[in-house]
């Protein structure tokens, strides 16, 4: 087939309307919904594309904008092995995405070019989308692009982004990895986790229940799927399910900035709650004491918990794997003084996004890696699953064989493509029940330091730079010495300045001993970068 003709027709249906420059950033692109149509027609191409150069494995394409508001939409590319697009293709992306029409074509051609993709190879592509009004409509534009080149379009509908990575690695293993529908998917999430309890007898402490936010978004609709195979065992009770609107003060990210509970829902005590963000990649959990204080359990304890938990279970199989967890510059300070002092495991600081946690993660047998936004999975290297497989087989020692078997079992619950609400919520629900812990108990583990999130808008977030995994500044000059001044003033203090990858603002991170104080050092950090 020639290039240009098989794509010329279907391209004009979706023109440029915007000139504005837009980035393939760690989200992929983002905007308003009425901005994207061209851009979706053109990642099906290129998803397509990939697909070819990838020798016909799917390529997936999630239609989502996470936790922004409604009025917005995105999109994301995912590899074949449920990773996120290899970053020398981002590029690639972004000046496909920023062609003015006429130069389509040509940019077309030289990607073609670079990679040396044979046209006549054959492509597919697994679609999704979460809930937003625009989707179905940037949907369609997927299609047109992926079929301008004759390519194979499987189209998930609305689906969790989470499920869409689970979906494309399924489909390229040949469902080495699980069934690749949701039907597959909630049968081994939800078989995992039966298997798991029935071994654990019975509980004292720990309550099977739980009230979950789901932002209004995606997540209401394939929790429900799952939470109704756990019937008798683990009650799931479902919040914002679709009747009020997208994200709007509710969800994960309003939980997790605002450090207090959704509008609407009354958190009561001695209750259980969580979160999940608009396409149902992130979680954080809370509750209320009796003084009616509000306590967040962030990426950084669902984190710690899950270490915990594995390294009591690769004791109980007696192996040896080398497990770490995985962090950004936002892990409360107190969270990397108990993972170093108590669990005793190496911990790694990288920069903010997922794809930099994942790949580092994956330098570990097993590598935990959360955002403390609530983002994040476990990661099993191959040797760690030939050394609990064969600890299954054949170590002779009964209760060894039994943690072991557990340990396998357990890995089924993990969605290690991607950070996963719904398989996170069901991990933490397990741990729980294996300590026989309230969630109360589990917030006890560590007390967080103070903290404070500020943003300041800037012109050009470009003037930021920065180093060490992001807690130093090294631009604009002279920023670095007037944030050391101020955190030397303040009982464990803390604090560091990021450009955001995503939005036109400087984010200001600072903790210290009490909630005044993380107030006061963030804003004097604030007040030095203008
Ligand atoms: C994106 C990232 C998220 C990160 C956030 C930071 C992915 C899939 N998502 O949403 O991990 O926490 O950006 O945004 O990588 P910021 O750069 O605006 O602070
Ligand atoms: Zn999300």
């Amino acid at each position: 087939a020639n290039l240009t003709t098989v794509t010329r027709i279907s391209q004009e249906k979706h023109p440029r309307n915007i000139s504005k420059h837009l980035n393939y950033g760690t989200a992929g692109f983002r905007s308003r919904a009425t901005e994207l149509d061209h851009i979706l027609y053109r990642m099906g191409v290129l998803a397509a594309l990939r697909s070819k150069s990838k020798d016909g494995d799917t390529i997936g394409v999630m239609i989502t904008a996470s936790h922004n508001p409604e009025e917005d939409n995105g999109v994301k590319l995912i590899d074949p092995l449920g990773e996120m697009l290899e970053s020398s293709w981002e590029k690639h992306a972004t000046c496909l995405a920023n062609a003015g029409d006429e130069e389509f074509q040509v940019v077309l051609s030289e990607i073609v070019e670079t990679f040396k993709i044979d046209m006549n190879c054959k492509s597919s592509v697994a679609i999704g989308m979460d809930t937003r009004a625009s989707s179905p409509g940037l949907n369609t534009a997927v299609v047109d692009g992926v079929k301008s080149v004759d390519g194979l379009c499987f189209d998930y509908g609305t689906i969790t982004t989470p499920q869409l990575h689970y979906m494309v690695r399924c489909i390229n293993t040949r469902n080495a990895y699980g069934m690749a529908t949701i039907e597959g998917y909630c049968n081994k999430l939800s078989k995992a986790l039966k298997n798991i309890w029935q071994n654990q007898g019975e509980r004292k402490v720990y309550k099977p229940h739980i009230i979950v936010d789901c932002a209004n978004g995606v997540g209401a609709k394939r929790l429900k799927d799952i939470a109704e195979r756990f019937d008798k065992i683990l009650s799931i009770e479902i919040r914002n399910a679709g009747e009020g609107k997208l994200n709007y003060r509710c969800g994960a990210d309003y939980v997790k900035v605002n450090q207090r509970g959704p509008e609407g829902i009354d958190c009561i005590e001695g209750q259980k709650y969580a979160s999940f963000d608009g396409d149902a990649d992130r979680i954080v959990f809370y509750y209320t004491d009796k003084d009616n204080i509000f306590h967040l359990l962030d990426g950084d304890k669902v984190a710690t918990l899950i270490a915990s938990y594995l390294i009591g279970l690769i004791r109980k199989c007696g192996l040896e794997l080398n497990l770490g967890i995985v962090q950004t510059a936002y892990a409360n300070g107190n969270s990397t003084a108990y993972i170093q002092d108590e669990l005793k495991v190496p911990v790694a600081c990288v920069c903010t996004g997922v794809k930099h946690l994942h790949r580092k993660a994956l330098e570990f047998e097993i590598g935990v890696y959360f955002e403390a936004n609530g983002h994040g999975t476990i990661l099993f290297s191959d040797s760690a699953l030939s050394k609990i497989e064969s600890s299954c087989s054949s170590s002779s020692n009964e209760s060894e064989k039994l943690s072991a078997n557990e340990l396998r079992t357990f890995v089924d619950l993990v969605n290690q493509t991607v950070g996963d609400s719904i398989s996170d919520m069901l991990i933490v629900e397990t741990i729980l029940r294996d300590k026989d812990w309230d969630v109360a108990d589990w917030d006890k583990s560590y007390r967080n330091l103070a903290n404070r999130l500020l943003v300041v808008k800037v012109n050009d977030r470009s003037v930021f730079e920065t180093t060490n995994a992001e807690r130093t500044v090294i631009k604009p000059t002279g920023l670095q010495k007037a944030i050391d001044d101020h955190v030397k003033l303040f009982p464990n203090g803390r604090s560091f300045v990021r450009p955001s990858g995503t939005e036109d603002v400087v984010r200001i991170y600072a903790e210290s001993d009490t909630q005044e104080n993380a107030d006061q050092l963030a804003l004097a950090v604030a007040k030095s970068t203008y």
